[in-house]
């Protein structure tokens, strides 16, 4: 019998034999329910990272495994080799969903970001009519898409992009939340598309001006320029609404989905689009060999549903709200600000005396908390929109008593 594991003896195993491309908080998780996640010795934490907004849903949603487990006991996986018995419901449901007229199906946030990129390009080149392997895409500084090589090519992160190139040329930066340096941008006629997160999540929940997506969407139009949005992390009813597009009436031209696509059970990822930019890519031309799996589509349109049934838009606006108000009660100066839309939100917090936003990420995971520092300075606070206003209530008073232990 093996002897049980304890958190250090897990912590040495990743340490000996993974990659050190991590730097993870000491906590060990074995278990997780709900807004709820447990470590190896039973201790219990409100978990308010929601795997990067992937567990919208609330850990092992009982609707969502049950649909995998469904599933992964008839058929796993086909390839796109063949048809599935699963696909093609899954993409009449997500389209109609999010009213589009066609989904390619992928995996992961950054492939499907990748996927943007080509049919991007493929559109600028067969629809638009901009000169071979000219196109341009214009993105945003403090951007986060992914980790591919094409995509920290746009990164402005030293820490994501250093030491990685030679780099995919093509891609134009610009200023967040600055409609004139966009609009100066447009005016390079090879720019076939603007990538931008509707709220920068990595950058530390960087909300732009009210206006700014309408606007920016309408001077890509204006332009004849794709307005693409990247809500991998922002999608889902994370920010209060189905998409964070929907707070300003925007409708991308290609939508990027990811993370809680699957409600964090499994890797599930999609573009979607209308004919005109989806059917550029042509059979042969792009694919992946998990994307669309029969897995993958049951547990995605038991996710989809679940955001629906049980409102969970409407409960992120609301409690979103409520969170806000109660961390600008908190009387300390520690707190430079707070922002975030919908459950969405992060804590600016004031280096004094040393402590830093890990400090306060430390002591909250020893009262009982999880979350994570982006940046050295800001908290990012993302809890499973399932949470109920009573232990949003109970998860607010360990955030207080965490920041007022500091003297
Ligand atoms: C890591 C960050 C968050 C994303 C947006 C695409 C992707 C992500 C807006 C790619 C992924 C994850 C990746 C993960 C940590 C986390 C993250 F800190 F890296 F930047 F959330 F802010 N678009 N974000 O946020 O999706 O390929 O990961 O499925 O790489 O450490 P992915």
């Amino acid at each position: 019998m093996s002897k049980k594991l304890t958190s250090e003896v897990a912590i040495s195993l990743e340490e000996k034999y993974g990659a050190h491309n991590y730097h993870p908080l000491a906590v060990v998780l074995s278990k997780g329910k709900g807004a709820k996640v447990w470590d190896v010795e039973g201790k219990e934490y409100f978990d308010f990272l929601s795997a990067y907004s992937a567990v919208n849903q609330g850990h092992c949603h009982p609707k969502i495994v049950g649909a995998m487990i469904e599933q992964a006991q008839t058929l796993t996986l086909t390839s796109r080799a063949f048809y599935s018995d699963a696909l093609g419901g899954y993409e009449k449901y997500i389209t109609e969903y999010f009213g589009y007229d066609k989904v390619l199906p992928m995996n992961t946030g950054a492939e499907a970001d990748e996927t943007a990129l080509k049919l991007c390009r493929r559109w600028a080149y067969d629809v638009k009519g901009v000169r071979a392997d000219q196109a341009k895409i214009v993105v945003c500084a403090d951007n986060f898409h992914g980790r591919t090589i094409s995509i920290i090519s746009m990164s402005t992160d030293p820490e994501s992009k250093a030491g990685f190139g030679p780099y995919t040329p093509g891609f134009e930066v610009i200023p967040y939340n600055d409609l004139g340096a966009l609009q100066r941008a447009l005016d390079d006629t090879n720019v076939a598309g603007f990538l931008v997160e509707p709220i920068q999540g990595e950058a530390g929940v960087v909300v732009p001006d009210e206006g700014y997506l309408r606007k920016a969407f309408a001077m890509c139009k204006a332009k004849n320029v794709l307005f693409i949005a990247d809500e991998v992390q922002t999608g889902i009813a994370r920010t209060g609404k189905l998409l964070a597009c929907d707070h300003e009436g925007v409708r991308p031209d290609i939508l990027i989905l990811g993370k809680a696509l699957s409600g964090g059970a499994y890797p599930v990822s999609a573009v979607l689009a209308d004919d005109e930019i989806m059917l550029t890519i042509k059979p042969g031309q792009h694919g992946s060999t998990f994307g669309g799996n029969p897995v993958a589509a049951k547990v995605a349109v038991a996710a989809l549903e679940v955001v629906k049934e049980e409102k969970l838009a409407e409960r992120a606006e609301k409690l979103g709200e409520i969170f806000r108000t109660e961390m600008r009660k908190i009387d300390s100066d520690r707190i430079e600000l707070v922002r975030g839309k919908g459950l969405l939100n992060a804590v600016v917090i004031r280096p004094k005396d040393g402590k830093t936003a890990m400090d306060v990420c430390i002591k909250m995971a020893e009262n009982g908390l999880l979350a994570k520092p982006t940046h050295d300075h800001i908290i990012r606070f993302a809890p499973p929109l399932v949470i109920t206003e009573g232990q949003l209530m109970e998860a607010v008073a360990l955030i207080k008593k965490s920041i007022l232990s500091f003297a």
